[in-house]
């Protein structure tokens, strides 16, 4: 497989007005005919360039006329999946007729069966696998779409825009018809039919007009669907509101399907979802999950003006649509709940996720410059880095210019395929502000990390502050150059009171320093006592910070700092800094000991009656084995874990009685609400109960076997049964059984069932996942139950690195298992291997051969690019 690159970008030869599709819906096959309108591009000045059309390996052709006139087999050629006709016109219309087969299709991607319907997957490039077409964003077009198909078997048969006909065949099939007025790429595409139940809603927009809302599942799920509409309703406002942008046409449909790649798809008015995403109740979802769909319905939602209105020019575009809408979703549940708590929680993930992508084999630009196979750049690069680089142009323009540049894009390239380029113009056009170094955050890769040296000078009360950037080399950029980074800092005083200084000539307690050179100063005045700076206020660019606080100065920024998420931060570098020394003490084979200075942290924490309890619960939270793995120069998986642990039990022993009493102190006695209060108290009673399991109180064993019984939702269900196998409650395998026996008809819940079983630690813990994966529940064609396995085996540390090397060969199989089935999946399964050259020299061998056993197999393009990739 080779490499395609961003540099070879040229415009389409030729343009594809209109779009007329028929789907003659069938179990054994289906017939596709598309009728295209094209003409040659004006824009590519050459006259008599070949029309090359994508198609798949599982797409049979049945034949092809050039304005009503077959071609005969010598006009036109098949190469590669593609289809290439030599002569034509400047203008003709198409007929293509093609077979497909969506029951034996195991990619998931095009057209494909789920349960008992049919639904498709186009983005990147699936609607190549339903008809030969020019499968690329820039070419926008306007689509009618026919389905024909039995009615009794699939009363409900949806593509998108308005339907626009409804009729009975002569066989009496039935046949409906679906125009979408707004031009669009083929990756927007989208067709659903089955036996479905509806729930309908309407929503009148800001202008007046009344938009109908209905929501499709399976019929035992159609009770699950009204935290989603809600949802829906709140994110149609939101953007409103907050971006001027209203719902455009008449109808908006989402449709749940159980198995699916990812977690939605933003198809125009016809958004498809993954169950997992949207479905939701009490008994049956956690606080999270509820978190989730409201977050995913959103940021669905949002694509319809950032991602459909205006598309992306080409693959490598990917961010200006994911990075702004992930910006958007993550703003938006900022506002419908907590922002500190929602900011925590997003750069948590990014450090944890993010920056491990970043430092690996995998690092990319946020604008890649190739790829092999686009499906395996939805990446936390493309996404929540892109977000932040959308976050910095916000703080460095301010809300209101920021608005005038969004405002100013949707109005300049409405109805486009345009560039990240062209969404920093648009900003940088509207605010005046000069954005040009900006830009280097969408080429360059890797993580900058930013070193902070302080001095303060007592007697000309100024306070300097020296700061140095360096991005590490990642694969393909061996030298950097320095980036436009905003970083926000506020002084505190040695009584954790703000400063109140002057920066270039202004009093302010929170300033913005903008570093653009690999090392500048910067200056305050008046600075009446030596300060503590808290440093990258609300994580105010996405790079490593250093700067050498101690303890004490972490503790007084845990406690005073007026920026939350900087209390957060500090609770964080003080725990990292601890484990630090225990991770050594863990992997050099000695006794662990530390003298905590968190404890005393956490002990006011949890006296502080004037918190959020999300917050407290967070700060409790101590760096994961992920985040302490990306930390570390080499990874010792059960060091780092005897180190977590031995921690968590120094402090659950010194604050046993606080987390007994915050437990208490926590249990809501009312009916379940996923409200941003309730859910913060449901945190923080979890978090204390787990610490508290951790202690010798007799109590808390009742305490975890009584919530679990008792609860009244998942939330309280479920977390009283992970603590109750993760500290070896004696009752944990019969609750583990309970929980099954309760669950079994509930997918979603089972999932969870799935995944908590195979993350436990146990001296067999392979077998006990082998056994998972031939457990009645488990089937291998469904993406969320293979993720909940795998996934939960990731997380099981000592099961997963096992010293002889079986849980990586476990992996490995599986993926060769999964490679030419459904290879995005396959190839996302991957990602735990990719890390093999950080881990410690016994374990790195193993997980390297591993990998060269997958490279030796005939492998989809997907796995080749990230195995080859890794291996490098
Ligand atoms: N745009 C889709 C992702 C499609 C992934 C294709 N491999 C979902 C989203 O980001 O909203
Ligand atoms: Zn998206």
């Amino acid at each position: 497989p080779s490499a395609i690159y961003l540099k070879d970008y040229k415009v389409p030869p030729f343009l594809i007005d209109k779009t007329e599709l028929t789907f003659d819906l069938d179990e054994a096959t289906t017939v596709v005919t598309s009728r295209l309108h094209m003409r040659r591009n004006p824009l590519d000045g050459k006259s008599n360039a070949p029309l090359i059309l994508d198609g798949g390996e599982d797409v049979k052709l049945i034949g092809v006329a050039m304005d009503g006139y077959a071609l005969p087999p010598e006009e036109y050629q098949l190469v590669d999946d593609k289809l290439i006709i030599t002569a034509t016109a400047d203008s003709f219309i198409l007929t293509c007729e093609t077979l497909i087969e969506p029951q034996n299709n195991t990619r998931l991607e095009g057209l494909y069966r789920s349960s008992s319907m049919f639904c498709t997957q186009c983005e990147a490039e699936g609607f190549r696998h339903i008809t030969y077409y020019l499968d690329r964003p820039d070419v926008m077009s306007v689509f009618t779409t026919t389905i024909i198909a039995d009615e009794a078997r699939y009363p409900v048969m949806l593509s998108n825009g308005n339907e626009i006909e409804r009729a009975k065949t002569d066989e009496g099939k039935t046949v409906v018809v679906w125009h979408d007025p707004f031009p669009k790429p083929a990756y927007l595409f989208a067709l659903v039919a089955g036996d479905l139940a509806v729930k309908n809603d309407l929503f009148t927009t800001q202008s007046g007009r009344d938009v109908k809302l209905q929501i499709f599942t399976e019929s035992h799920n159609i009770d699950k669907v009204d935290y989603a509409m809600e949802a829906l309703k709140r994110s149609m406002r939101w953007d409103e509101e907050k971006y001027g942008r209203e719902y455009d046409l008449d109808i908006f449909m989402i449709v749940a399907v159980d198995d699916f790649n990812m977690g939605a798809m933003e198809n125009k008015g016809l958004n498809v979802f993954n169950s997992s995403c949207l479905l939701a109740s009490p008994k049956t979802t956690t606080d999270d999950a509820f978190l989730r769909v409201e977050a995913v319905v959103a940021h669905e939602y949002f694509h319809n003006w950032s991602g459909n209105r205006v598309t992306c020019r080409d693959w490598f575009q990917l961010s200006l649509k994911e990075g702004f809408t992930v910006f958007r979703d993550q703003s938006f549940s900022a506002d419908m709940h907590s922002a500190t708590v929602k900011r925590v929680e997003d750069v948590s993930f990014l450090k944890t996720a993010q920056f491990a992508e970043d430092a690996g084999p995998m690092a990319h630009p946020v604008r890649p410059s190739s790829f092999i196979e686009i499906s395996n750049f939805y990446t936390l690069t493309v996404y929540e880095k892109g977000s932040e680089i959308v976050r910095m142009i916000h703080t460095l323009l301010g809300e209101e210019l920021f608005r005038k540049g969004s405002d100013l894009y949707f109005e300049r390239h409405d109805g486009q395929a345009v560039t990240c380029d062209d969404f920093v113009a648009a900003m940088q056009d509207a605010s005046g502000i000069d954005l040009t170094l900006f830009k280097r955050w969408y080429s360059q890769a890797g993580t900058p990390i930013v070193t902070v040296e302080d001095t303060y000078l007592p007697e000309e009360q100024r306070y300097l502050l020296t700061i140095k950037q360096e991005t590490p080399a990642t694969p393909g950029q061996p030298t950097k150059l320095p980036l436009h980074i905003p970083i926000r800092v506020g002084l505190l005083n040695e009584q954790g009171q703000e400063i109140q200084a002057q920066y270039q000539g202004e009093h302010s307690t929170d300033v913005t320093l903008l570093l653009t050179e690999a090392e500048q100063t910067f200056e305050f005045t008046q600075v009446s006592s030596k300060p503590v700076p808290s440093l990258l206020r609300s994580f105010s660019a996405p790079v490593k910070l250093r700067y050498n606080y101690t303890a004490d100065q972490l503790l007084l920024l845990m406690s005073a700092d007026s920026d939350g998420f900087n209390r957060w931060s500090a609770a964080q570098q003080l725990a990292v800094n601890e484990l630090t020394q225990l991770i050594e003490q863990a992997s050099s084979g000695q006794p662990l000991a530390i003298e905590s200075q968190l404890v005393a942290g956490l002990r006011s924490l949890l006296a502080d009656e004037s918190l959020d309890p999300a917050m407290v619960a967070l700060i409790l939270a101590l760096p994961s084995q992920a985040y302490l793995s990306e930390l570390a120069e080499t990874i010792d998986p059960l060091a780092i874990r005897k180190a977590r642990q031995f921690l968590k039990v120094t402090i659950a022993n010194a604050l046993s009685e606080q987390f007994a009493q915050t437990y208490q102190n926590n249990i809501i006695t009312s009916d379940y609400q996923p409200s941003a209060q309730d859910i913060a108290r449901r945190s923080l009673k979890s978090m204390a109960l787990s610490y508290w399991s951790e202690t010798s109180d007799d109590k808390v064993k009742a305490a975890i076997a009584e919530q679990f019984a008792n609860a009244d939702n998942m939330t309280d269900q479920f977390g009283a049964l992970s603590i109750a196998v993760h500290s070896a409650h004696p009752d944990a395998a019969s609750m583990l059984n309970a929980f099954y026996e309760q669950w079994k008809n509930e997918p979603l819940v089972v999932n969870k069932w799935l995944m908590l079983s195979a993350s436990q630690d146990a001296d067999d813990a392979l077998a006990v996942v082998e056994g998972l994966m031939a457990h009645p529940s488990f089937d291998l064609k469904n993406p969320n139950k293979v993720r909940s396995v795998l996934g939960g085996f990731g997380q099981n540390v000592a099961g997963f690195h096992k010293e002889d090397g079986s849980g990586y060969r476990f992996l490995a199989d599986q993926i060769i298992v999964l490679n030419k089935r459904n290879p995005q999946l396959a190839s996302r399964l991957c990602t735990p291997l990719t890390r093999w050259k950080k881990l410690k020299p016994e374990l790195s061998v193993k997980m390297k051969a591993e990998l060269e056993r997958i490279l030796a197999e005939d492998l989809s393009k997907d796995v080749y690019e990230v195995v080859s990739k890794s291996l490098v």
